[in-house]
C-alpha cells in the first residue's frame, strides 16, 4: 500500500529567488498537510550525507555546494499516495523537461538548481523525515 507521508526541501535557488511562498501555495493547493517545517541550511557535510546516494555521479560535487549554499526549508508532507502525487507536483528533475504548471517548470532555474527536493519512495520517505526532523518535531 502506498503510504501518506513524503518528504521536501525547497532548495537555495528557490528560497534566494523568493519563491518559499509561491511553492507552500502550490503544496497546500494540491491537499498536501504539513507535518513538520523548518528554515534550516545544510553544512557540506549533512548535505554530502543527504545524497550519499549519489556519490558516484558527475555532478555530486556541484550538488553538495549547492545544497550547501544558502538557506532551505525543510518539510514533511502528508496526503494519500504522498510520495508519488509529490513527484507528478513537482514535475522532471529537469525544469526544460517537467509538465506545465509544475514547481519545478515554474520556479527551477536549471536541472542542478531545481527548487525542490521530493523523496522517491516511502522508505526513503522515512529515512529522509528522519534525517531533518526528531520525532517530536512532526506533527
Ligand atoms: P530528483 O531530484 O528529481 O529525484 P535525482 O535524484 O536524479 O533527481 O538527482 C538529485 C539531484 O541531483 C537533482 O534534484 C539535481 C541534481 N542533478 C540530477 N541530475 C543532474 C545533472 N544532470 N546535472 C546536475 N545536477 C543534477
Ligand atoms: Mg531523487
Amino acid at each position: 500500500m502506498a503510504g501518506n507521508r513524503t518528504f521536501t526541501m525547497i532548495k537555495p535557488d528557490a528560497v534566494q529567488d523568493g519563491h518559499i511562498g509561491a511553492i507552500l501555495d502550490k503544496i497546500n493547493a494540491a491537499g498536501f498537510r504539513i507535518v513538520a517545517m523548518k528554515m534550516t541550511k545544510l553544512s557540506p557535510e549533512k548535505a554530502g550525507e543527504f545524497y550519499a546516494v549519489h556519490r558516484e555521479r558527475p555532478f555530486y560535487q556541484e550538488l553538495v555546494d549547492f545544497m550547501s549554499s544558502g538557506p532551505i526549508v525543510a518539510a514533511v508532507l502528508e496526503k494519500s499516495n504522498a510520495v508519488e502525487d509529490f513527484r507528478t507536483l513537482i514535475g522532471a528533475t529537469d525544469p526544460a523537461k517537467a509538465a506545465p504548471g509544475t514547481i519545478r517548470a515554474l520556479y527551477a532555474r536549471n536541472v542542478g538548481e531545481n527548487a525542490v527536493h521530493g523523496s522517491d519512495s516511502d522508505e526513503n520517505a522515512a529515512i529522509e523525515s528522519a534525517f531533518h526532523f526528531a520525532v517530536t518535531e512532526m506533527f
